[in-house]
């Protein structure tokens, strides 16, 4: 039997995002195509403004791309279509279904991520059993209407510090500023907008991928 690589082995260098506010619903598979050509081995699907069928057809397509390619789907805020569509897990934010009764309905394989803006939220993620975090914004983003004021590099490493989960910086990370963010300590970095508002969205993704694995991988020597 294959052995199932850990979260944190998943959880780790580019955590892309298809964010239907940059792709046009009917682009979805061919933004996340691009997106794998390039070397992204984690593809949430984020549909804020779709409605539930539509997220499920589009996280149905992206299960069958990811299958192929070996990369893990994880869908943003929806369980119920995270479970229908056999993704590897979901990523909810503060204000979604409560982790322990997520875990209730995806069983303890399934990855489970929180969006988290403090310590505290990172520590009641943590002791809740979330398989990683996502912290954020580190910087100003124009992609999450109502992102809080940027929590900035300081913050993030104190979070890399405490807490041991992968954790995912986000908002308004950019291939320019990704090698401070990394060095803020975070395992893998979340980046919407500075790839997919590329000409070349595979191009792009490459370079980003690059730049991230140049460095874990110096950095995992260097341990
Ligand atoms: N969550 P970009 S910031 C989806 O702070 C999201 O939790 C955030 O997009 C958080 O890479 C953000 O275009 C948007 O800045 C990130």
């Amino acid at each position: 039997m294959p052995i199932s690589p850990s979260a944190s082995e998943i959880i780790r260098g580019l955590y892309a995002i298809v964010d239907t506010s940059y792709v046009p619903f009917a682009d979805i598979e061919k933004a996340a195509c691009a997106l794998i050509r390039g070397g992204a081995r984690v593809i949430q699907l984020r549909a804020k403004d779709r409605a539930a069928a539509e997220v499920l057809d589009a996280a149905a397509a992206l299960r069958a791309l990811t299958l192929k390619s070996g990369a893990a789907l994880i869908v943003n805020d929806r369980l119920d279509v995270a479970i229908l569509a056999g993704a590897d897990g979901v990523h909810l934010g503060q204000d979604d279904i409560p982790l322990e009764y997520c875990r209730r309905l995806l069983g303890g394989s399934a990855i489970v991520g929180i969006s988290t803006h403090d310590l505290d939220e990172a520590r009641k993620a943590a002791s809740g059993g979330a398989d990683y975090i996502s912290f954020g914004p580190v910087f100003p983003t124009k992609t999450k209407k109502d992102a809080l004021p940027p929590r900035g590099l300081e913050r993030l490493q104190e979070i890399t510090r405490e807490i041991t989960l992968p954790v995912v910086a986000i908002g308004g990370i950019t291939e320019e500023n990704v090698e401070e963010v990394l060095s803020a300590g975070a395992d893998s970095v979340a980046v919407i907008s500075d790839i997919l508002t590329a000409r070349d969205v595979a191009v792009k993704t490459a370079s980003v991928v690059s730049k991230i694995d140049k460095f874990l991988s110096k950095a995992s020597r260097s341990k």
